[in-house]
Order: structure tokens, then C-alpha cells, then sequence
């Protein structure tokens, strides 16, 4: 080859020098003795000068960054969902120096909340997420207000623009603090006057105290840059002190004997008093049944289960909320999905609330306490047993009554795919992450979960999209633990880009796609209150080339035949494993 270096092939080079790659364009190369020793000053200055800003940079002042990231490792903080930007890349420097917090970067910033999400709610931690200012900051809105609907705890670490920058029209500026004060549960803007180390503690006590939410924090990134100097506490006191619920407790104990048909609703709020909840039910005889946010708390095949209620729940469930006399509900939000028109609800019925919020004063008692704490402290006062028997026959009846049974049917109905799947997988005690749609309520009725924390779902917002990016942050969490995400193939779609992530970080999860063709949820309403006027088939892309594309193992499934080969493939698989199963057009929930 003949090599020979003129000015303008010169600067070719530098160019490709700089980005790392070959330019086309350079196929014959002169040079000089002079310009080869360029080259080499060139290579050589910016490797110096690299280092050089590294060192600087490390080991000459600590900076606000690096005080932060000391933080989050002092908390326990071992995994970060994030995208970064000019803003925040301060902190991505200070986390190049250490191995105690893996970076997770995602392929969308609404997809680094999801995942925060996913991780949080299968490990009890707070998720951590890491975005730069302006878009960066926007794409995570969507996330934030799930996480504050299904009361999440997450720290948003948000870029801001540098404090001196502010007024006028900046790049990547945003305004963070109104964009979010409504669907965050606190925001704060770190000042020069703040100490990072102090925000970053009560941040996290906050998102993990009480009501669990999501806390989002604005760096500006000259604050992120400048020397870290300690400055006074200002302490959040935790009131540790035990409740006294005995008052209370009298008043439910006397409700529940006076009581024919009593029922027990469990809610999200209950998450932690599973053990609580069982002892109680099992103790009292009593039925139960569970809002879509308490799937698990309370197993699914136990014969006291009657299912779950609401605008998606099943009929059984509806039936026998409809005929207790007594309602006790334990960490209930009573939102309007699972309680239909909330003005007429429970009319006839005496309802008592046990939550950390006080729900309607329409009630006949509420109890502002934490679940487990007010279960713990009912049963060690109480000594009686109850049978109930007529009303027990009576539920076990209705339960019986309304059970589907869609075996002998050819085409593959999501009841038979879903019962068959977790059959199939319940040796594996796996985590079940949802997307929002059809699929998802059919997963709350079909799927059993007779654990909590195995049914993550996007619960009071019902989010297309959580489902792959929550269940690479679920697997995160659980790494041993087997991670399913049933999706739509209208949710897949809205975040399909993780499919990347998962590549990257070789994220074993099996992905389930309940592909119908349509919106289904909204077919179904469009069909029933809009006279079947519809705009929601869609032309979907072949799922298992898309996997391909992405380097990733799927299976398609048309018949039933193939649905127990499949998933077995899908489980047998070192990697993500995508399910693509054709199923009914036309299912209603
Ligand atoms: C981000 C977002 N956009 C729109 C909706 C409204 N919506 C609720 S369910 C649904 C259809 C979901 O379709 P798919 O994922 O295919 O599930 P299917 O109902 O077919 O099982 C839509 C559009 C939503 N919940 N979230
Ligand atoms: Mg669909």
C-alpha cells in the first residue's frame, strides 16, 4: 500500500484519531517524517491530557459528586438505572472509580424509572435513578408518576443546569421543581448552602418512611462540580414509639362478632403484613379478597381466596363483596377501579379502614395505623374462634359458580395460556411482572400467587411500558430468582428498546407476549360502550425478528400444543427468551 500524508488526509485522521473509527474516505495516505511524529504528539497529548483530568479530578479535592456517590454507598446503594448528559457527568466520573454501585444504563430514561421501580418493590430498598437536565429529566415524568401512584420508594438523582445559568433560555433547561411537585412526594433543589451528604439521607428516609413515594433531587451541575464542604444537620426524627390501637381494637372486635357475612379486602398497603393477614383469616374463618395491588399478600389457591374485585376483577370476587355485611379492609386506597362508583359503594355495608391514610368519613371505623403493627397487636388480645359455616358455604358456592373453564376450546384463550403457565412455572416461585392491558388483569385472576412481592403490576397509573424495563430492575433485585414480564403486544411496543438492555447486561428474563393484534383493553370498551367503533388493530412488527435483531433467543406460539414446549425452551434458555403467543382477537376480561 502505497501511504503518503497531505494536509487534508491529516486532518481525516485527527477526526478518526478522535472518534475512534476509520474514515471511508482514506484509502491512500502520504506522509512526512514530520507529520508522522504529529500523529504521535497528538495520540500522545490527548492520552496526557486524559489522565492528566482524571487525576485532577480524583485525587486534588472532593468534590459535591464525589461526596454524593460516598453516600449512596454508604447506604447500601448497589445498583443505579440511569442515561447520562452533560449535567451529571460529574458523578458518572466518581462512579468509574469505584465497583461497590453497578450503573444499569438503560435505553430510555422512562425505562431507568421503570426499572428502579422493578428493583425497589421485589428487594424493600429504595431504587436509584440517574438522569441528566432538560429531556433527560422530562422522559422520566411518566415513571415518577407511577411510582408515586403505587406509593414506590425511588431517589431521582436529576441534572440540572449550573445554578449561575438559570435565567434566560439555556440549553437542556428545565424548570424541575413545578414539572414535579405534584406526583413526586418531595423534590428538592440542592443549594450551595446544602450539604449533599445530609439531602441524600433524608431523601432516602423519606422515600422509604410511611407512604413509600419517589423523592427527586436537582443537582445543578456547578454545585455537582465545586469542593464539598460539611454543613449543619438538619435531622429528620423517626417517631419509633409503638401505637396504642386498643380502643380500636374493641370497637372492630365488636363489629366482627355482631357481623353474619364478614370479608376481609386486602390492598397494596398491606405488603408487609402477609404473615399478619394469614394468621388473622385463618384464625377467624374469614373469606377474602384482594384490590389488583394486593394480589399475593394472601395466597391464591387457598380456599378462603375469593379472587379479585373491581371494574377488571372477577365475578365471584364482585358477587360476595356485594353480599358482606361487614368489610374490613387492610391497606385499601379504595380508588375507583376497584371500587366501581365510590359514592354507592358499600351501602349496605359497615366498612372499616386500616391504613396509613385516612380514606372517607363515611366509614364505620378508621384506623390510621400501619397493617402489620395493628394485626400484631389485634391478635394478641384476641382469644375467641369463629366458624361461620353458613356464610363460608355460601362464598365457597359463589366461588364455585363462576370459575372459567376454557380447556375444551381450540384457539388459545389467555385464561387457559395463563392457568397453564402458572402451573407450569410455580415450582420456580417466579416473579411476575405485568404490563397494563387485558393480559394484566387476566395475570391477576389466572396467575396463582401465593406469595408477596411476586405480582408487580402498574397499579394507579396502569402504565403501558413498566413491564420490560420493571422486570430487568426485578431481576436486579432477585438474581436468582426466576423473572416472567407478561406483556401486550401494545405495551411491548411502547418500551421495546430495553430489549438492548437486557442484551448488554445478559438479563435472563422470559417475556411473554399475550399478542391479541389490538389494544384489547380499549377494543373491548370501544366494543361495549362505543357500539364497536374501534381504531385499535394494529399491524405489529414479527416479535421473534425483533429478537433477533437484537441478538436475543424467541419462540412463537399458535396452538396449544406448542404453548408447554415453548415455555419450557423459554425457561431452559441461558438469556432473555421471548414468547410470542397468538392468541384470541376477541377475549373479554
Ligand atoms: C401509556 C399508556 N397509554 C395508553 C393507555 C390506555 N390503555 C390501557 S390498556 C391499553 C391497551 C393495551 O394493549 P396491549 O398491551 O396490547 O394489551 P391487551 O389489552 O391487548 O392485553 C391502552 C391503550 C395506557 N394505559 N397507558
Ligand atoms: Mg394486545
Amino acid at each position: 500500500m502505497v501511504i503518503s500524508l497531505k494536509m487534508t488526509s491529516l486532518l481525516c485522521f485527527k477526526r478518526a484519531v478522535i472518534l475512534r473509527q476509520k474514515p471511508k474516505n482514506l484509502k491512500i495516505i502520504t506522509f512526512s517524517a514530520n507529520s508522522l511524529l504529529y500523529l504521535v504528539r497528538l495520540r500522545y497529548n490527548n492520552f496526557a491530557m486524559e489522565m492528566q483530568l482524571k487525576k485532577q479530578i480524583k485525587t486534588e479535592t472532593l468534590t459535591v459528586a464525589g461526596k454524593l456517590v460516598n453516600t449512596l454507598i454508604e447506604l447500601g446503594v448497589d445498583s443505579i438505572f440511569g442515561y447520562p448528559g452533560a449535567s451529571v457527568l460529574s458523578i458518572y466520573n466518581e462512579l468509574s472509580y469505584t465497583n461497590k454501585i453497578s450503573h444499569y444504563l438503560v435505553r430510555h430514561e422512562q425505562a431507568a424509572v421503570h426499572a428502579a421501580e422493578g428493583y425497589a418493590r421485589t428487594s424493600g430498598k429504595v431504587g436509584v435513578v440517574l438522569v441528566t437536565s432538560g429531556p433527560g429529566f422530562t422522559n422520566t415524568i411518566t415513571g415518577i408518576a407511577n411510582a408515586y401512584s403505587d406509593s414506590t420508594p425511588l431517589v431521582i438523582l436529576a441534572g440540572d443546569v449550573p445554578t449561575t445559568s438559570k435565567q434566560g433560555k439555556i440549553f437542556q433547561n428545565v424548570d424541575i421543581l413545578p414539572m414535579t411537585k405534584s406526583c413526586a412526594k418531595k423534590v428538592y433543589t440542592l443549594n450551595q448552602n446544602d450539604d449533599i451528604e445530609h439531602i441524600i439521607e433524608e431523601a432516602f428516609t423519606v422515600a422509604n418512611t410511611g407512604v413509600k413515594g419517589p423523592v427527586v433531587i436537582a443537582l445543578p451541575r456547578d454545585i455537582l462540580e465545586s469542593e464539598y464542604k460539611t454543613k449543619s444537620k438538619n435531622i429528620i426524627e423517626n417517631d419509633e414509639r409503638k401505637k396504642d390501637y386498643s380502643k380500636a381494637i374493641e370497637k372492630l372486635k365488636t363489629l366482627l362478632s355482631d357481623a353474619k357475612k364478614p370479608l376481609i379486602l386486602v390492598g397494596g398497603g398491606a405488603s408487609n403484613a402477609s404473615e399478619q393477614i394469614t394468621d388473622l383469616v385463618k384464625k377467624y374463618n374469614l373469606p377474602l379478597v384482594s384490590t389488583l395491588m394486593g394480589i399475593g399478600i394472601y395466597p391464591s389457591d387457598d380456599e378462603l381466596y375469593m379472587g379479585m374485585i373491581g371494574i377488571n376483577g372477577s365475578n365471584a370476587a364482585n358477587t360476595i363483596l356485594n353480599n358482606c355485611d361487614l368489610l374490613i379492609s387492610f391497606g385499601v386506597a379504595f380508588s375507583d377501579r376497584s371500587t366501581c362508583k365510590r359514592a354507592n359503594f358499600g351501602s349496605n355495608t359497615k366498612i372499616v379502614s386500616i391504613n396509613l391514610n385516612l380514606i372517607s368519613e363515611n366509614f364505620e371505623l378508621q384506623i390510621k395505623a400501619d397493617v402489620k403493627e395493628f394485626i400484631e397487636q389485634f391478635l394478641s388480645v384476641s382469644n375467641e374462634k369463629y366458624t361461620r359455616s353458613n356464610w363460608l358455604n355460601q362464598v365457597i358456592a359463589i366461588k364455585e359458580e363462576f370459575t372459567a373453564d376454557d380447556n375444551t376450546s381450540k384457539c388459545l384463550h389467555s385464561s387457559y395460556v395463563l392457568a397453564t403457565l402458572s402451573e407450569h412455572t410455580r415450582k420456580y416461585e417466579p416473579i411476575v411482572v405485568t404490563d397494563v392491558g387485558q393480559h394484566q388483569m387476566l395475570t391477576a385472576q389466572f396467575y396463582n400467587f401465593n406469595k408477596p412481592g411476586k405480582f408487580i403490576t402498574s397499579g394507579g397509573m396502569g402504565t403501558m411500558g413498566f413491564g420490560l424495563p420493571a422486570s430487568i430492575g426485578a431481576y436486579i433485585a432477585n438474581p436468582d430468582n426466576l423473572v416472567l414480564n407478561i406483556t401486550g403486544d401494545g405495551s411491548f411496543q411502547m418500551n421495546l428498546q430495553e430489549l438492548a438492555t437486557c442484551r448488554e447486561h445478559n438479563i435472563p428474563i422470559k417475556i411473554i407476549i399475550m399478542n391479541n393484534g389490538y389494544l384489547g383493553m380499549v377494543r373491548q370498551m370501544q366494543e361495549k360502550i362505543y357500539n364497536n367503533r374501534y381504531q385499535v388493530e394494529m399491524t405489529n412488527p414479527d416479535f421473534v425478528k425483533i429478537a433477533e435483531a437484537y441478538d436475543l433467543f424467541a419462540i412463537r406460539v399458535t396452538n396449544k400444543d406448542e404453548l408447554i414446549p415453548a415455555i419450557n425452551k423459554a425457561i431452559a434458555h441461558k438469556g432473555t427468551a421471548i414468547v410470542d403467543i397468538k392468541i384470541d382477537s376477541f377475549e373479554e376480561i
